[in-house]
């Protein structure tokens, strides 16, 4: 196993690995602790099938099946579609990903923030289309020590349905709306903005753009705060572009950075297809405790 950082402060690229056949325990624990470490894995010419994709989510913990359930492949529903493509008759065959656009944190809908995110590319534009990630602990280390005052105690409450019924109302295509059922099975949550990353030990900045309410200030002043954050946490010197190559697995850890997709060039005619899965890793003490429920909800068709 080969590595070779993709930025001074975090992300690290790892070759020599086949991630098509299975991984002995050995491989797989430098893999974890390199992930932990390192806050975000690239390896590049992978040729990983939905299962190969499903068993290595799994390895690093349990997966959390997608809530666009229309785009989650059927024999391997641990593995959803983002991107353009179309079915013959016309229909998306993936999670058009506008959504994705713009800085933001995986999962914060739910009280579990040890997740990582896997994202493959199958297909890839000619132009555009890159992801972009920034380390929040480097964020943290970076922000003002008045603003590291203000956010110490400073928590947002995060709603999955707020957050879907936004890009419901921004994209009424490619999104079916939430049933009750699915509702109430992720109430809103309230997370710290300042949290200490359980196996690195460093402070990280947990950070959602668009929370319901904030528990000791206005809406207007706890965003204000977090745009300020952001605004030094992707400063050019800190952002990592991934541009894809087919073959490139990439995954991060979202308890320490933000990511943000990109729009293609030719959004239209140049096909992108990606195949994401999410999965929780470390145990910790606020464990999503209906997972299961969660995901038979999800899993139906
Ligand atoms: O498609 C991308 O580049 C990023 C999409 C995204 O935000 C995600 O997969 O969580
Ligand atoms: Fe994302």
């Amino acid at each position: 196993m080969q590595t070779r950082p993709l930025m001074p402060n975090f992300g690290l690229e790892v070759s020599g690995v086949d991630l098509s056949s299975p991984i002995d325990d050995d491989s797989f624990a430098e893999i974890r602790d390199l992930y932990f470490s390192h806050s975000a894995l690239l390896f590049r010419g992978q040729d990983l099938s939905p299962a190969s994709q499903a068993s290595l989510a799994h390895r690093f913990g349990r997966p959390k099946i997608e809530t666009r359930k229309q785009f989650n492949l059927k024999d391997h529903p641990e593995v959803s579609t983002i991107g353009n493509v179309k079915h013959p008759d016309g229909e998306d065959a993936a999670f058009f990903v506008r959504g994705g656009f713009g800085w933001h944190t995986d999962g914060t809908s739910a009280c579990h923030v040890d997740a990582a995110t896997f994202l493959y590319a199958v297909e890839v534009p000619k132009l555009g289309g890159d992801t972009l990630l920034c380390s929040t602990a480097t964020a943290y280390e970076n922000i003002p020590d008045a603003l590291k005052d203000q956010l110490c105690d400073l928590e947002m409450l995060c709603s999955f349905h707020a957050h879907n019924d936004l890009l419901l109302e921004a994209d009424p295509d490619s999104h079916i709306p939430l049933t009750e059922q699915e509702r109430q099975a992720l109430p809103p949550v309230w997370h710290k903005i300042v949290q200490v990353h359980p196996v690195t030990g460093r402070k990280v900045l947990y950070m959602n753009f668009h929370p319901m309410e904030f528990n000791s200030v206005s809406l207007s002043v706890g965003e204000e705060w977090l745009q300020e954050a952001l605004a030094v946490a992707t400063q050019e010197q800190y952002v990592y572009t991934h541009e894809w190559q087919p073959g490139d697995l990439l995954i991060w850890d979202n308890h320490a950075v933000l990511h943000s997709g990109t729009p293609t060039a030719c959004y239209e005619s140049d096909r992108r297809l990606m195949h994401r899965s999410f999965a929780y890793t470390q145990p910790t003490e606020r464990t999503l405790e209906n997972l299961d429920e969660v995901n038979e909800i999800f899993l139906k068709a």
